[in-house]
């Protein structure tokens, strides 16, 4: 062999192995809302973690289930709920592969992260757990991972338990462990926060807490953007998250849980489509995943919710987050530069969320401001409101940044800051 035949073979190996670029551009074209203005300027998004938006695959899909396959399911003897059927449930074998679960009939759909959680915490809470039983949580906790507890201590008498953070930010692990006891019976954990971007050391806390004999529900609403999940690596008992953090549509979200936990815990809802049979004297369940899902569900927003998946998988969870990990070094680096502006949030497990305040200005002006500017972000407290107690903040202002931002769009945004410290001195 030549020389440069062997050479031009090293070339095309290389390139063959070489990871291939992430080219923001080409996937923010896939996102027609970011193209138009804001307050007549080119919009920055920097609040997915409120809400993602949506990729044309996503709103495309929607048009056109909703044009040629859209009927009712699991009812119809004609072609269309045929169809429909197929597709809703083609969705949940789609959310099951993107999870790693085992089995399609541990997903269920929900409307979101705080249904799903609800639905634990009043059929798995219910059933188990009994009075002076301890429910571990965080202190990052959004209020959906929070209060739902709450009301079953009302009912039942339960104990919660909260694992403090560092002033970092920092989930405790040994004062989680710490927390373990016999009395332990779930331990329910942001897998992400949404204020600080903190990730959780999931796998670590799951071992710990089936080695007290508890078991454990993460709230991924944050982390499944942000991260390839695994539920039997992370051997979670329950896992929920939302669609609409996913760049899929609203109204549609996931519980997922282990098929003898399911098949023990109590229906959720009664109605329609969950009951295998029903007399006036007794009633009995439909098998899973139907026990979990009365009345019609969101049809289209789980085939929208596939889409999503689809679309996110085709990129990558690698790719995206280390895309994202990226815009979280450059922006932090940036933010720094700002006068009188403070991260709240420095975890050395962090993803791409930026909780910051300034000194001269409270978030909901910083907020205010930078909409000028064209700058989305969110202010306040972020549904957790113990965790401003805890940095001793009112609210706080949160850039977010997803899969379509770019380094440019931190830029816009530390511009527009130094116009808030113009206005506010
Ligand atoms: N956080 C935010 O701006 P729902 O509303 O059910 O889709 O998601 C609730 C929820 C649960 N857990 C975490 C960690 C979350 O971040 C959220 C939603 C949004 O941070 C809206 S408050």
């Amino acid at each position: 062999m030549t020389h440069s035949a062997s050479s031009a073979r090293a070339a095309n190996s290389a390139r063959a192995a070489a990871p291939e670029i992430y080219d923001v551009e080409r996937y923010r074209a896939d996102f027609p809302i970011l193209h138009k203005p804001s307050r007549g300027k080119p919009l920055v998004f920097l609040d997915s973690a409120a809400s993602a938006q949506k990729p044309r695959q996503v709103t495309e899909t929607l048009k056109s289930f909703y044009e040629t396959d859209y009927a009712n399911v699991h009812r119809g003897a004609y072609a269309l709920s045929e169809r429909a059927t197929a597709r809703y449930e083609g969705a949940r074998e789609t959310v099951r592969r993107f999870l790693g679960a085992g089995k399609a009939r541990e997903i269920i759909f929900t409307q979101g992260a705080t249904e799903s959680i609800n639905l634990v915490a009043s059929t798995y809470g219910r059933k188990f757990l009994e009075a002076g039983d301890e429910v571990v949580i965080s202190h990052l906790e959004h209020h959906s991972n929070i209060v739902p507890w709450q009301m079953l201590r009302e009912e039942k008498g339960i104990t919660i338990k909260v694992v403090p953070v560092g002033d970092d930010g920092e989930f405790l692990y040994d004062a989680f462990e710490g927390l373990l006891g016999p009395k332990t019976k779930l331990v329910a954990i942001s897998h992400m926060s949404n204020v600080l971007g903190t990730v959780m050391p999931a796998k670590r806390i799951a071992a710990a807490a089936h080695a007290a004999g508890a078991k454990v529900l993460f709230d991924g609403c944050q982390a499944i953007t942000h991260m390839p999940v695994d539920v039997r690596d992370l051997d979670c008992d329950f896992y929920v998250f939302s669609g609409h953090k996913l760049y899929g549509p609203t109204g549609i979200g996931v519980l997922y849980a282990k098929e003898e936990l399911l098949n023990a815990m109590p229906p959720y809802q009664g109605g329609g489509d969950m009951i295998a049979s029903v007399t006036f004297e007794k009633t009995t369940w439909a098998p899973l995943p139907a026990k979990f899902e009365a009345g019609t569900p969101a049809i289209a927003q789980a085939v929208g919710l596939a889409a999503a998946i689809d679309y996110v998988t085709g990129i990558g969870l690698d790719r995206i987050a280390a895309h994202e990990r990226d815009l979280l070094l450059y922006a932090t680096e940036r933010l720094a530069t700002v006068k009188g502006l403070r991260i709240i949030g420095s975890a050395p497990s962090k993803a791409s969320v930026i909780s910051f305040a300034l000194d001269c200005a409270h978030p909901h002006d910083i907020a205010t401001i930078l909409d000028r500017s064209g700058v989305a972000v969110r202010a306040g407290h972020h549904c957790a409101q113990p965790l401003m107690q805890r940095f001793n903040v009112p609210a706080t202002a949160r850039a977010s940044f997803g899969l379509y931002n770019t380094r440019a769009e931190a830029d816009a945004l530390v511009l527009a800051l130094e116009t808030v410290r113009e206005i506010f001195g």
